[in-house]
């Protein structure tokens, strides 16, 4: 009898212990589950349909702004913006805009990226806070919520600037009134025009500085992004928080030298361009180093004329790009490079001339807007970094008219610009949730009179 008892005790402290682990089981299911609002393996499948459009040999992209491939991926997210029951314009500059109504007369929350990327790049860098907007949207549908403030999924135009029409950021700069005067009658070197691109688009070149947002009609920019650097990675800290994004001053430079034969003139007399634009790559190199702190500078290119064994180069045109996030350190650094191409001239006998700087500033993020990332990051279970941004966005130049925010997740280490550019689908979903939690949280806080004291 006694031992009936214990094998019975046994028996139900077992089946006690057995309801015990899976009711454990079940709650941390559906607790992974509900703590997601947004749909992660649907936001996964939009991103794996974009990378289609453009779709290199090394499984990334070359999906270049104002190409053939470029026009195939905006008319997916067109048809997604469409289905998402948004409703979609083309502003003059070719940026793409989702409208969804608000309940209160306020400015518009915007939030987006850009689908173009750079040559043989991959599959994340701008797709991810492009599609994570839409999937943001299609749950706040789905949940039958309307924000205070009307909303607005942006898709910016040609973000990399790989047609050298204005050397990236080109749709928010034509938002932020930053592009060119001349902007209209730029051709590429392949002669074609932006006219003819941005009418294919959608846009107009004769109408752009209509695309120019007035300050107060965006009362904040919200964009996810992968980090394109290795921080979070390395620490495996699911969401940044981006403190401010640093400025990229762009010039292009040529060395004008003499083309003339290779083997009969002597190396004495030579103007060799190709060896005085060497030096001048190094001299870029030697003076980002010369003072402490994260400045970046980088010869991207090098274009040789006329480009043969036996020629001595004649001409090369390049670039030279600075990037920091204080202006004054970029310009000090532009001054010095320059003195140092003066002299690298007249040693080698060359004619070395840039043309002035072209400036994307930098920008700090809003501190309400860091602080509603944070928050949203922590309401989801989800540990935060503060960092910068090391790479350029769109939202620099949303700063000149609206207060911005940006979310990263991490890049498997720290790859961009490459087709071996990763984020998980879990990294993805994550971000994409702390952007749904952090645009309601605005949505909540911001008014059309916050929205001018942020800025
Ligand atoms: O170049 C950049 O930093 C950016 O990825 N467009
Ligand atoms: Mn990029
Ligand atoms: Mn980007």
């Amino acid at each position: 009898m006694i031992l009936r008892c214990r094998t019975l005790g046994r028996f139900v402290v077992g089946l006690i212990f057995l309801f015990l682990v899976a009711e454990l089981a079940r709650s941390q299911g559906a607790s992974t589950v509900s703590s997601l609002n947004i749909q992660g393996d649907r936001l996964w499948k939009t991103l794996q349909k974009l990378s289609e459009f453009g779709k290199n040999p090394e499984g990334g992209v070359s999906r270049i702004g104002f190409s053939e491939a470029d026009l195939t991926g905006r008319t997916y997210v067109i048809g997604l913006l469409r289905e998402t029951g948004l409703e979609v314009r083309i502003d003059p500059a070719g940026n793409i805009f989702g409208h969804r109504n608000g309940k209160e007369n306020l400015g518009t929350l915007l939030l987006g990226s850009h689908i173009d990327s750079v040559p043989h790049g991959g599959n994340f860098d701008g797709d991810v806070g492009s599609l994570g907007a839409i999937e943001v949207i299609r749950t706040l549908s789905e949940r039958r919520i309307t924000t205070r403030h009307p909303l607005e999924v942006v898709i910016w135009a040609d973000e990399e600037g790989g047609r050298y029409f204005a050397g990236g950021l080109f749709g928010s700069s034509a938002a932020a009134g930053l592009l060119p005067t001349d902007i209209a009658e730029r051709q590429d070197d392949a002669g074609d025009t932006l006219a003819d691109w941005l009418r294919r688009m959608g846009g107009n070149v004769s109408r752009i500085s209509e695309a120019k947002i007035a300050p107060g009609r965006v009362a904040g920019y919200l964009e996810l992004h992968i980090e394109q650097g290795a921080v979070l990675d390395k620490a495996n800290i699911p969401i940044g928080v981006v403190q401010g994004i640093v400025g990229i001053s762009l010039r292009t430079c040529n060395a004008t030298g003499f083309a003339n034969h290779a083997g009969t003139t002597p190396m004495s007399i030579r103007r060799d361009a190709l060896a005085a634009a060497a030096r001048a790559v190094l001299a870029v190199r030697e003076e980002v180093r010369a003072e402490q702190g994260r400045q970046v500078g980088t010869v991207g290119w090098m274009k040789v004329e006329p480009g043969a064994p036996n020629v001595i180069p004649g001409r090369v045109t390049f670039p030279v790009e600075v990037r920091d996030l204080d202006a004054e350190k970029i310009a000090g650094i532009g001054e010095r490079v320059l003195r140092r191409f003066e002299v690298i001239g007249r040693e080698e006998n060359v004619q070395l001339e840039c043309t002035p700087a072209v400036l994307h500033a930098p920008a700090l993020t809003a501190p309400l807007f860091q602080q509603a990332i944070r928050f949203s990051a922590h309401d989801a279970g989800l540990t935060s970094l503060d960092l910068p941004s090391g790479a350029g966005h769109d939202a620099q130049n949303v700063a000149r008219f609206a207060p911005i925010g940006m979310i990263f997740v991490p890049s498997r280490g720290g790859i961009s610009h490459s087709p071996l550019e990763y984020s998980s689908p879990e990294q993805v979903a994550n971000g994409a949730e702390v952007l749904f939690r952090a645009l309601l949280r605005l949505d909540a806080q911001l008014d059309a009179s916050e929205a001018a004291r942020q800025n």
